[in-house]
């Protein structure tokens, strides 16, 4: 069944000119962009993004980050989008990532991470909403 989920190319992405690679890998993976744009969240809307980590040792840092520079939102479509796009970006640390996975190969760390991916299809209608409306979202046809 279709489905929909909310990647974000993260600040990291983009200040190292990796957008384009990346996309490329999202799109032969067979994931459909419905939605794309760059915006700058500032520290209030990074942090009300990642509300749900709030009060974790990471959280500030986080949040300093997702807000240190541009980032490349997208809703995408596929059959499973949500598991099959988290299979495709791998663990959250690109140390415990397995190999072909985007953080395997281009990650720093476990906070400069490249992408985002929601983890559930609640939290992917949650998160797409957080950055698109109904209207900006475009089926290939
Ligand atoms: P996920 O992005 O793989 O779903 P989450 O646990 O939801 O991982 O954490 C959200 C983001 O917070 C991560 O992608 C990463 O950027 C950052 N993060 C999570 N855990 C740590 C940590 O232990 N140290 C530094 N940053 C972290
Ligand atoms: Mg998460």
């Amino acid at each position: 069944m279709k489905e929909r989920t909310l990647a974000i190319l993260k600040p990291d992405c983009v200040r190292k000119n990796l957008t384009g690679q990346i996309i490329a890998r999202i799109e032969a993976a067979g994931f459909k962009i419905l939605g794309i744009k760059k915006v700058r969240m500032t520290k209030e809307t990074a942090g009300a993004f990642y509300a749900v980590h709030k009060g974790k040792p990471f959280y500030d840092g986080l949040v300093e980050f997702m807000s240190s520079g541009p980032c490349i939102p997208m809703a995408l479509e596929k059959d499973n989008a949500v598991v099959d796009f988290r299979n495709l970006i791998g663990a959250t640390d690109p140390k415990d990532a397995a190999p072909g996975t985007i953080r395997k190969d281009y990650a720093d760390n476990k906070g400069e991470n490249i992408v985002h991916g929601s983890d559930s299809p609640e939290n992917a209608k949650i998160e797409i909403s957080f950055f698109f409306s109904e209207k900006e979202l475009l089926e290939n046809l």
